[in-house]
């Protein structure tokens, strides 16, 4: 490979790399349920933060929330999210269709009873385990250093799969 091709193959590696944070990365949890600002998550913090979601997800207010409310909550936000990207169009488009699908495919997960209804108590089982796995030192605080620590364990163990 001459310089030339080798730099090609640099700006196209680059370009392949996602511009887009997915919503569930690490640094995105200290900054959505940090509501003091001190830099680090306690659990009534998040507690508080997510009772406010499910109640905003919940749109017809009936107590549960349905896929097409699931998925709908989220595809604003998602909506937002790309707004604000530096994506073609075309990419744009990729990523909702990705990104949707997956919310769909998370709903069912969330489901655990499978009657098409989640309940605060499977949103909010859900969300003991998210807390859970980011606390990397069990101290019953998020920080920031407890997201870098999961990241890291994640990294580790997806590398031990992809080889
Ligand atoms: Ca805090
Ligand atoms: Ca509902
Ligand atoms: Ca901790």
């Amino acid at each position: 490979m001459n310089t030339r091709s080798i730099l090609i193959a640099a700006v196209v590696a680059a370009a392949g790399t996602p511009a887009f944070a997915a919503p569930h990365e690490g640094g995105a949890f200290v900054h959505d349920y940090d509501s003091n600002h001190d830099g680090q998550v306690t659990r009534a913090e998040f507690d508080a933060v997510r009772v406010t979601r499910f109640k905003a997800t919940d749109a017809n207010g009936d107590g549960w929330v349905s896929e097409d409310e699931y998925v709908g909550e989220y595809a604003a936000r998602l909506e937002k999210q790309l707004a604000e990207s530096s994506l073609t169009e075309e990419k744009k488009t990729e990523e909702r269709q990705r990104q949707i699908r997956q919310a769909h495919v998370r709903f069912n997960v969330l489901d655990k009873d499978k009657d098409g209804k989640m309940a605060q108590v499977e949103y909010d089982a859900s969300g003991a385990r998210a807390f859970a796995e980011q606390d990397a030192d069990k101290d019953g605080i998020v920080t920031a250093a407890d997201v870098q620590a999961t990241n890291a364990r994640m990294a580790a163990m997806r590398a031990k799969t992809d080889s």
